[in-house]
């Protein structure tokens, strides 16, 4: 290793002993399995330093080339904008990436279905401010096919609630912490800024009478569930007795004891006419599982959680893989193909939105705790199928000196769909049309090995490309990268035109 390689990886904040670990030739054998121990000892490693190059702005040359093939592929349609879900720190004001936290590494955002349990007026008097909106008590799912199934919403009856304004027209009911995420993805009245027209506990929300999607009971009532947690969904939670056996085991602890009713102030008729309607069929567990299951675990209390995580484990899986629904638009169909369809369904109906956040609690080293945010993202449209049959193509004509390489790429080109290809902070290259994102760092990986092949001519032996060499940056214009490496017509340039075929041909 040179004393510049050396002192390039000591700026990236490694270690001199992970440095040495990287010289060690055994330790590449975790990047490329398929070298045998043998052609390391026997072959070494040929390498022509003279094309390092500093893959960042700060060479001026490897900057125009990402520049260009990220303009390339604009203009080709092949990158687009779109919007994600990012982990952001409403402190900073940015996405709060893995080392950007003090907690919470690896967290990634978890998406839920919210489901639109409307509010049947008239509203009783503590919720009288709300008068005149329509309002929602918005249950955070991940099952929107089991929704034909409800038979009553749950809420936390010690929890603390608001109604926040998601336009000038609805009102959402749920934990403050959920609001302030829906906020960062464009479902607050004010950006960024929950706006709450009244709190409530739980205590008052019991009893409401609500109108929920796709739910075979017309009318199903607000009930209280003393297992909810504050820190996950929005703290309400739509029960599905058939198919959720925490669902099963709460609704029956009310139907069968008067003195549990009686505490919270729960009528009979909230509860006693609603039965488990069956809507999915497993094999081995029938149209019922949740009650077969907490029946054959003999399990006796919503709070034996350990026999409840048995019992969903048994169904779950098995409920999503051979389930088949028995109700609804996709009778017959397997659960697997029907869910996506109805959550389309609920969501372009407007019954249900998509929410997200943190699938476990993240905080900033800024000191705050992490919301999920939709951020503005440009994307790579690699599973283009005809850009995809391309690369396929592409492959087989190639040798890759081993099956397991071959089958590696080809499970890569088999998931590879959008790619995000900008941040918002980090090292790179700039997207050349929308100058606060930064070319993220493998959407250019894939693109400057075309680069060795010339960068000797181009920088000369400086790694930082610093205009040692005949051409200026300047000079590599676009019509001079498309005749270099797309052998397109001669560029109008004042690169003598000698030095333009030598780079024509050492691309080959
Ligand atoms: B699911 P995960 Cl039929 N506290 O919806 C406790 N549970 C909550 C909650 C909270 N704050 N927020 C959401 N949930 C429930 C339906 C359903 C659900 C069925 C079967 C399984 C199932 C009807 N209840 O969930 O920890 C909600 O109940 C098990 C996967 O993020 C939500 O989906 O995996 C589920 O837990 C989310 O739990």
């Amino acid at each position: 290793m040179q004393k510049f390689q050396w002192e390039i990886m000591k700026s990236f904040g490694l270690l001199d002993e992970e440095i040495v670990k990287l010289q060690d030739p055994y330790h590449w054998l975790t990047y490329f399995p398929p070298l045998a121990e043998k052609d390391l000892k026997d072959f070494g490693l040929g390498c022509d330093w003279r094309r390092s190059f500093i893959a960042t702005d700060m060479n001026p040359f490897y900057d125009a080339f990402v520049r260009w093939q990220m303009r390339k592929l604009k203009k080709m349609g092949k990158v687009v904008k779109d919007k994600r879900y990012t982990i952001y720190s409403p402190l900073d004001g940015q996405p709060c990436a893995d080392h950007d936290r003090a907690t919470g590494e690896d967290a990634q955002p978890q998406e839920y279905v919210l489901i639109k349990m409307e509010l049947i007026p008239p509203f009783p008097p503590k919720l009288k401010v709300l008068e005149g909106k329509n309002v929602y008590l918005a249950a955070a799912t991940l099952r929107p096919e089991t929704m034909y199934g409800q038979t009553n919403c749950w809420v936390l009856p010690h929890g603390n609630y608001g109604a926040f304004e998601v336009n000038d027209a609805d009102v959402f009911i749920l934990t403050a912490r959920s609001a302030l995420n829906l906020a960062y993805q464009n479902l607050s009245r004010v950006p960024e800024k929950p706006t709450c027209l009244a709190e409530f506990s739980g205590n008052d929300l019991i009893g409401l009478p609500l109108k929920s999607p796709l739910s075979f009971n017309e009318i199903i009532y607000a009930l209280p569930m003393l297992t909810i947690l504050t820190d996950k969904g929005t703290g309400i939670v739509t029960s599905v007795p058939s198919d959720s056996p925490d669902d099963f085991m709460a609704l029956q602890a009310l139907v069968t004891k008067p003195a549990l009713r009686a505490k919270f102030g729960v009528k009979d008729e909230w509860v006693l006419p609603f039965d488990i309607i069956p809507i999915i069929d497993i094999p081995g567990f029938g149209d019922k599982s949740a009650e077969k299951v907490c029946v054959d675990l003999k399990i006796t209390s919503q709070y034996d959680k350990e026999k409840l995580a048995d019992a969903k484990r048994m169904t779950y899986l098995k409920g999503f893989t051979e389930g088949v629904m028995v109700v609804g638009e996709y009778n017959g169909r397997k659960v697997e193909e029907a869910k996506p369809l109805i959550k389309n369904k609920l969501l372009e109906e407007g019954l249900a939105v998509l929410y997200s956040e943190p699938e476990k609690k993240v905080m900033s080293r800024s000191g705050d705790e992490c919301v999920v945010a939709l951020t503005d993202q440009w994307y790579i449209t690699y599973g283009e199928v005809e850009w995809k049959q391309k690369a396929v193509k592409c492959l087989k004509n190639m040798n890759t000196f081993s099956a397991e390489t071959r089958t590696g790429f080809e499970h890569t080109l088999g998931w590879l769909n959008k790619w995000a290809c900008s941040r918002s902070f980090g090292l790179g290259t700039r997207i050349p049309w929308d100058e606060q994102f930064l070319v993220e760092s493998l959407s250019d990986s894939t693109l400057y090995m075309a680069y060795y092949t010339i960068s000797h001519l181009l920088q000369n032996g400086d790694i930082y490309g610093k205009g040692r060499s005949s051409i200026r940056p300047e000079q590599m214009t676009d019509e001079v990268w498309d005749y270099v490496f797309c052998d397109g017509p001669a560029p109008k340039s004042d690169i003598p035109p000698a030095m333009l075929s030598k780079m024509n041909e050492a691309r080959i």
